[in-house]
């Protein structure tokens, strides 16, 4: 090999790594621009109705990220000491620096699901009734595919059973739906099946959709607008941010369909690590653009293995000290798939002989 030939890695660590295409930057180039603060950004408007109408809500706003789209609406669907129910392995909960604690003021009751999806019993029994002693519950969180789960999906039925225990609690229903449109084309269903039974969502422009930043919070008229002050209070107030919306117009005309490949990608992937002796996957959880992999039985902790792996040029991220994450994504084709299996394959073969010795 010449010397300066950089083999490229094969990047499973997320889907958030994924780089716009030649058309979202030609987009970002043209778009028309105008101060949002003021309304006045013509491409951001355009993206933000055309996200409401796509969701079956009243309105969106987009924001940087999903960590803000997700403290922006607890925020805005609670009050300071109110507690909100969500499931105990969800990205708010874990991954958020606890900002609805820190900053919304809310506390989090966790709810332990079944591969990402809350029993509606479960949820009926954490909800905390107005007491002197309770911090009121008045929210509900679900995951839409779920995460640390392994991008599981939480069916339309299964939404409408929580909704109905919701409703009859007077709890409002938010979905993080930062994967949304995974669920929808694995299902292959219309995204409002999954909107509809929940008040309000969000859902991210980056990751499988490729945009290079944002997401959008969906909603009431009314639940936007006071979204677009908790937005300002943290700093999230843009001004030209159409060239944040530019690709996010053609994530979503364009960008949709071609996340069944990255689930192909990933039962490829999932099918292939089975049969590798050591490792186990569920495959019930492999349900879109994740596979969550128990290394348990190598001997060595997640962590070692993921560096074992990262040397050899495939990029993945450990998730607990037995279980790692691999993401499939636009940027990952087939070849690399089978290519990251054969290196896979031989760590471990590796490993199991220095354990021999
Ligand atoms: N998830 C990231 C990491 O933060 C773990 C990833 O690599 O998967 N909700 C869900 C369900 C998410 O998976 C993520 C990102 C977010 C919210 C936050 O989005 P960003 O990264 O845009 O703040």
């Amino acid at each position: 090999m010449n010397v300066k030939e950089v083999v490229k890695p094969i990047d499973l660590r997320s889907d958030t790594v994924t780089l716009p295409t030649e058309e979202m930057l030609e987009a970002i180039r043209h778009a028309k621009l105008g101060d949002d603060c003021y309304k006045e950004d013509p491409t951001v408007n355009q993206l933000e109705e055309m996200a409401a109408k796509k969701m079956g809500k009243e309105a969106a706003m987009l924001v940087p990220s999903g960590t803000m789209a997700n403290l922006v609406s607890v925020t805005a669907n609670t009050n300071r000491g109110d507690s909100a129910i969500l499931e105990a392995d969800s990205h708010i909960y874990w991954y958020e620096v606890g900002g609805i604690s820190a900053i919304a003021g809310v506390l989090p009751i966790p709810v332990k699901g079944k591969m990402g999806v809350m029993n509606p019993a479960d949820i009926e029994a954490a909800i905390r009734p107005e007491s002197l002693h309770y911090a009121k519950t008045t929210l509900v969180c679900i995951e839409n595919t779920h995460n640390r789960a392994g991008g599981t999906i939480v069916t339309p039925s299964q939404i409408e059973a929580i909704s109905k225990v919701a409703k009859e609690n007077d709890l409002r229903l938010y979905m993080d739906g930062a994967r949304i449109f995974n669920a929808a084309v694995a299902l292959k269903v219309d995204v409002r099946e999954f909107t509809r039974h929940v008040d309000n969502l969000m859902f991210c422009l980056s990751k499988g959709l490729s945009c290079p930043i944002g997401s959008i919070v969906v909603g009431s008229e009314e639940f936007i607008e006071k979204s677009r002050k908790i937005r300002k209070i943290l700093g999230g107030g843009m001004r030209q941010a159409g060239i944040i919306a530019a690709p996010g117009i053609i994530a979503l005309e364009k960008m949709i369909d071609r996340l069944e490949d990255d689930h192909k990608n990933a039962r490829l992937l999932a099918k292939g690590l089975v049969k590798i002796e050591g490792l186990h996957v569920d495959l019930r959880t492999v349900q879109t653009n994740m596979v969550m992999c128990d290394v348990d039985g190598l001997g060595i902790p997640a962590e070692v293995f993921v560096e074992r792996l990262r040397v050899r040029g495939v990029l993945t991220n450990s998730i607990s000290k037995t279980r790692v994450r691999f993401v499939t994504h636009r940027g990952i084709e087939k070849e690399d798939i089978e290519k990251a299996l054969s290196i896979i394959e031989e760590v471990v073969k590796e490993i199991k002989t220095e354990s021999k010795r």
